[in-house]
């Protein structure tokens, strides 16, 4: 394996991307369907902001080694659906057992995290704050605050994003809304569907597909 050259990138703070040569993505509100509880509120929100931009998304992809790194910058916009707090799809890593750090560059917002077997986490997110997303565990990122929500992220090359693990259960067990006062509160979600006992001996790595345990 030629592994690449040592390399440095910045971060442009005021525009919440890192600069340079990077790869990027963009999610916009119409990209978000399914992802709030109040479908009307999302109706309506869609009508008149579709195009608006809820996230975006650069980083620097060295390598799909596993061993390498891929480092970036998420910027989330300050909004609301219904009153459900502007967030990230969510995901945990398709390589289950790969872990992510997250550092907050700007603004305020929430790691919401949920294991497999459905404990969760909430770790409030601000300027120096890291916070470790162990192996095995969702996260997805919340903006409570009134500005861009701006956070530092490294996890290794190889994990990937599996996005149905949410779809699959419903969303997530909680979720973040207003608590009526400019501040957020943990809301249960009824909905919410969590993962049998086979599917997390699986996730751990502990039961091959066909249910048979691994010695
Ligand atoms: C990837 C890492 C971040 C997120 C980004 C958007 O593992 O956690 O790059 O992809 O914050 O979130 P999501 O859930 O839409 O991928
Ligand atoms: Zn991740």
């Amino acid at each position: 394996m030629q592994w690449p050259e040592p390399c440095v990138f910045t971060v442009d703070l005021d525009a919440g991307r890192m600069a340079g040569p990077v790869h990027r993505y963009r999610k916009r509100l119409c990209d978000l369907q399914g992802l709030y509880a109040d479908e009307a509120a999302f109706a309506a929100l869609l009508a008149q902001q579709g195009q608006e931009v809820v996230y975006e998304v650069t980083d620097h992809r060295p390598s799909g080694e596993p061993g390498d790194l891929i480092t970036g910058v998420t910027r989330m916009a300050p909004g609301k659906v219904g009153d459900e707090y502007f967030m990230t799809r969510g995901h945990m890593h398709a390589v289950a057992d790969r872990p992510e750090l997250y550092f907050g560059l700007k603004g305020h917002g929430l790691m919401v995290m949920e294991s497999a077997d459905g404990q969760t986490r909430t770790v409030e997110m601000a300027p120096q704050v890291v916070c470790y997303v162990p192996p095995l565990w969702i996260h997805r990122s919340v903006n409570t605050g009134t500005q861009d929500l701006v956070m530092l992220f490294c996890y290794p090359a190889d994990a990937g994003q599996d996005y149905g693990i949410i779809e699959r259960s419903n969303g997530l067990r909680t979720r973040i809304v207003d608590d009526g006062q400019g501040g957020w509160r943990i809301q249960a979600n009824p909905g919410y569907a969590g993962r049998s006992a086979a599917q997390v001996l699986m996730l751990q790595g502990l039961l091959r597909q066909g249910g048979e345990a691994q010695p």
